[in-house]
């Protein structure tokens, strides 16, 4: 892939994916396969659809906040129960409105990585008379206020002020193999009747395995069981993520702005940012030059070299940024030029270019750090054939879940929602 592709062909069909993926409120990620709302698809989704229509890009995020639980916590999932398109677990698995903490609509007790400030900051900045006119900003601003509070209150669970996941659905990278070593210690038998009706949609050849879906289930059931409270329960999965809490640290910058425009002080934001940003420093690990997870209830760090660990460089002032940027440009990722960022060290004994999160490129994760080269103002060329790869791919394979590195293959299920609101935003 070398050229970009025609503007006007790309936001065409970008725009129509967005369009058909459109459920009066918000976005599903694809139909099929994901028919409700994603907490973190919905950030992606409204960071494109801010340059085509500002009212929708707003409504995509008070959409997810709806779905906001009394602890402040934004749900993974909100179901969308008018629609008979099938998805496991569904509704009926978590029974969420058996929870007084819970919303009136239907949703996961788990989250997602917290995008959503980030995202609600860059639509404002787009289309800054739109926001004003619907009083966006004071309105999403509390609610997202309480968003991170949730975090910093309820999962603090190593101590250190990073925030944990608590199941590998939490990071939105569900079967990395930052996860397999938590994940061995897991029963796979859970009493829920496994269905997978994802398999109508993808290769079981690109979906996590039956086992890993035993463990899943097993996971969610005991976080259900105990009222999704996470200061009860047992510490099965526990684990922080690079990505996560770079995420969450990039939206406290984006919330500082927020506190700025509505004429409140930054100030606690602001050092909410620095403080993660520092936390961060305690999962770098020096001899892969790259950030990585820390297992909570053992205490080690899980040294692999995954996608995760190269997203902290969307923070400004990142401790190891160097580093980072080595290995990102090394063998393992950039080094052989593959058409967009491996999700996993293309060196490694296992690493899989079609399998979900153990290998494929995703749109999401290079769109970050195409992002992450400009924030250091490092590899502009580099920074430039990822932004028109990117570009070209989404438009040539009908706008796919995720690519082979190395082929640019497509896989997964096709008109995928943030793949084509982020090849849209590359083009502004
Ligand atoms: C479980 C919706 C979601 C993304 C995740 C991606 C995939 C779900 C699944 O799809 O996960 O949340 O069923 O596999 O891994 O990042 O948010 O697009």
């Amino acid at each position: 892939m070398t050229a970009l592709p025609d503007p006007a062909a790309l936001t065409s069909a970008a725009v129509s994916v967005l369009k058909r993926n459109w459920a009066g409120s918000h976005t599903l990620p694809a139909s099929g396969l994901y028919p409700h709302q994603w907490s973190w698809d919905s950030g992606f989704i409204a960071l494109g659809l801010r340059h085509v229509d500002a009212d929708r890009a707003q409504q995509e995020l008070e959409s997810i906040l709806n779905g906001q639980w009394e602890d402040g916590r934004l749900p993974q999932i909100i179901y969308d129960v008018t629609r008979d398109d099938d998805y496991s677990p569904g509704a009926s698995f978590w029974r969420s409105n058996d929870l007084p903490a819970a919303p009136l609509v239907p949703t996961t007790g788990l989250i997602q990585p917290p995008n959503h400030a980030w995202a609600a900051w860059e639509v404002h900045r787009t289309n800054p008379d739109a926001s004003e006119r619907n009083g966006f900003l004071a309105r999403v601003y509390p609610r997202l206020v309480a968003w991170h509070e949730y975090l910093l209150v309820r999962r603090n669970r190593g101590g250190n002020g990073l925030a944990s996941v608590v199941h590998p659905w939490e990071s939105g990278m569900d079967n990395s193999p930052l996860w397999d070593e938590a994940l061995a210690r897991i029963p796979d038998t859970p009493q829920h009747v496994i269905r997978r009706p994802d398999l109508a949609h993808a290769g079981a050849g690109e979906r996590p395995s039956t086992k890993e879906y035993g463990r899943y289930f097993w996971l969610a059931e005991q976080y259900r069981d105990h009222g999704c409270n996470d200061l009860e329960g047992e510490d099965s999965f526990v684990l922080e993520d690079p990505t996560f809490n770079a995420l969450w640290a990039r939206s406290e910058l984006a919330l500082a702005d927020i506190a700025r425009s509505l004429g409140l002080s930054p100030i606690s934001h602001e050092q909410r940012a620095q403080e993660l940003t520092s936390a961060l420093e305690s999962l770098y690990d020096a001899d892969l030059g790259l950030y990585v997870a820390r297992d909570v209830t053992t205490g080690s760090l899980v040294r692999k070299a995954t996608i995760s660990g190269i997203i902290p460089l969307i923070l400004p002032g990142l401790g190891q940024a160097p580093a980072v940027l080595e290995a990102l440009m090394g063998p393992g990722f950039l080094g052989s030029s593959p058409h967009m960022v491996p999700s996993y060290d293309m060196r490694a004994g296992d690493f899989e270019p079609a399998q979900y999160w153990r290998g494929p490129a995703w749109f999401n994760m290079t769109w970050l750090v195409i992002l992450g080269l400009r924030v250091h103002g490092a590899h502009d060329d580099e920074a430039h054939r990822l932004a028109m790869n990117l570009q070209s791919l989404a438009l040539a394979h009908d706008f796919p879940e995720y690519v082979d590195p190395v082929t640019g293959a497509p896989h997964g299920t096709r008109n995928f929602s943030w793949t084509a609101a982020l090849a849209l935003d590359l083009m502004h």
